[in-house]
């Protein structure tokens, strides 16, 4: 018997999991009720319990711990006993008088802080912990949870950037009852039974472009164009010449709601292409997108973004920048429109889920980000553009990694898809773009239960 599972069978003899008939909360009849606040009175399970929490997470960057009020209290102050780490307190509610705040204890604006929570099953009320948590100024990118229901909590919370663990699975904890004979089969069948009927995730669609509350005028044209053209295809223009390129925007123009450029890979660029390059955008109602992937501190950024060869601030309507250098650093772009790469689609990515839950924060707090590049859901308030979109091949030999514009709508709810080689290396380029955009916006459709 390894440790866990002992300390599994030892919990179950403080009764914190019982098997019959129990109405939950939803009404639903259950075959088994889970009760964590018995861990509490033994004080060695308690501390068994709380270091194999703190064994889950990176414990560097935590600076605080905070335990979901109730039945996570005592694991998040023995947690904070046994590492040395702060602990702070959320209340359940509002006491309405005196300093009227959510949290209590001492700490500062910005600081990490772990939540930890004794049962997830679809993550809403974790979801609003952390909004608390996060509107008094800490950040949370680490949580963890003794059981996961397996209701679809960690996916939601992960869809959102946290990194989220979970000690046992119910599944988990089903299987080892049974494997030292706490359990019978029979009970198991039923369990399992009911365990996978109530996984089934009720279907959630994607808000339809005309419903999306975004407010950067750069984002409203880009709903707009899509509405008109029925289309949600940005075009990745990586040619390398600008007649090529100038040819290539002529011809998949009308399919596309902007192009994306690498303006330093076109040989012969000069402000003679840009001329007509807006012409074009013009004419055939897209976006001049400059895919720079900006990745400095404000003041070089702003040199590049405004001086040298391509002066992309005369041009572009919008740009990519990577959120690294932090929110300041955004300031240059002003009323540019900016795409955050908050996760790259290439095998390898150092994108990891701290990263992207750090990068979501600063393109929620900057007024010019109304769009972010990802391979994963984001919140609705944010365009997902994502890139890596090939229907005819999964990868490169340099790693890039495509899916289909299927999976891309139905399982990130992405906004809008990147397509380069699809396109621009096709035997008939305007025919490829038809291909795509009728792909995406059937895609599109469907993932509005349509
Ligand atoms: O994570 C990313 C981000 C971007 S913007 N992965 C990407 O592939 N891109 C860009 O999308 C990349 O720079 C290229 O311009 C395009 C993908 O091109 P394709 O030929 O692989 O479709």
């Amino acid at each position: 018997m390894n440790s866990r599972e002992d300390f599994l069978l030892k919990a179950y003899e403080l009764g914190i999991i019982k098997f019959g008939s129990f109405t939950l909360k939803s009404g639903i009849e259950s075959p088994f009720y889970v009760d964590l606040r018995p861990l509490a009175s033994s004080p060695m399970l308690l501390k068994t319990l709380s270091n194999n929490l703190l064994s889950l997470v990176n414990e560097s960057r935590v600076e605080l711990i905070c335990g979901v009020p109730y039945a996570a209290l005592p694991m998040a102050t023995t947690m904070s006993l046994v590492s040395g780490i702060p602990l702070i307190i959320k209340r359940k509610e509002n006491k309405g008088y005196g300093t009227k705040r959510m949290v209590e204890g001492v700490f500062e604006n910005g600081q990490n802080c772990l939540l930890v929570e004794d049962v997830i099953t679809s993550g809403k009320s974790l979801v609003e912990t952390i909004d608390e948590v996060e509107k008094e100024g800490l950040e949370v990118t680490d949580i963890v949870v003794v059981l996961d229901r397996e209701q679809g909590g960690i996916e939601k919370l992960k869809e959102k950037g946290y990194n989220v663990q979970a000690l046992f699975t119910i599944n988990e904890v089903i299987e080892i009852l049974h494997k030292y004979h706490r359990l019978e089969a029979d009970d198991v069948k039923r369990i399992k039974s009911f365990l996978q009927d109530s996984a089934q995730p009720a279907p959630t669609f994607k808000t339809a472009y005309e419903d999306r509350d975004i407010q950067h005028p750069v984002g409203k044209r880009m709903l707009d164009i899509a509405l008109r053209k029925e289309s949600n295809l940005i075009a990745s223009a990586d040619v390398v010449s600008s007649r090529e390129l100038v040819d290539l925007a002529e011809k998949i123009g009308d399919k596309i709601v902007a192009l994306k450029l690498h303006s330093d890979i076109i040989t012969d660029f000069d402000m003679q292409l840009v001329a007509e390059l807006k012409v074009l955008a013009r004419k055939h109602n897209f976006l001049l997108f400059e895919d720079r992937k900006f990745a400095d501190i404000g003041n070089t950024q702003e040199l590049q973004f405004k001086k040298g060869v391509y002066r992309f601030a005369e041009w572009v309507d919008m740009v990519t920048a990577h959120p690294i250098a932090g929110e300041k650093s955004f300031d240059v772009f002003e009323n540019t429109g900016v795409a955050a790469i908050i996760e790259m689609s290439s095998k390898g990515t150092l994108t990891d889920n701290n990263y992207i839950a750090q990068a979501l924060n600063v393109a929620d707090r900057c007024a010019n980000i109304f769009s972010v590049v990802a391979q994963r859901r984001v919140p609705e308030s944010l365009l997902l553009l994502t890139p890596g979109v090939n229907m005819d091949s999964t990868g490169d030999s340099k790693g890039q990694q495509y899916n289909t514009p299927e999976k891309v709508f139905n399982e990130y709810h992405t906004d809008f898809i990147i397509v380069g080689r699809g396109i621009y290396q096709a035997n008939d380029a305007a025919e490829a773009a038809e291909k795509y955009c009728k792909a995406g916006w059937e895609a599109y459709l469907r993932s509005l239960g349509k």
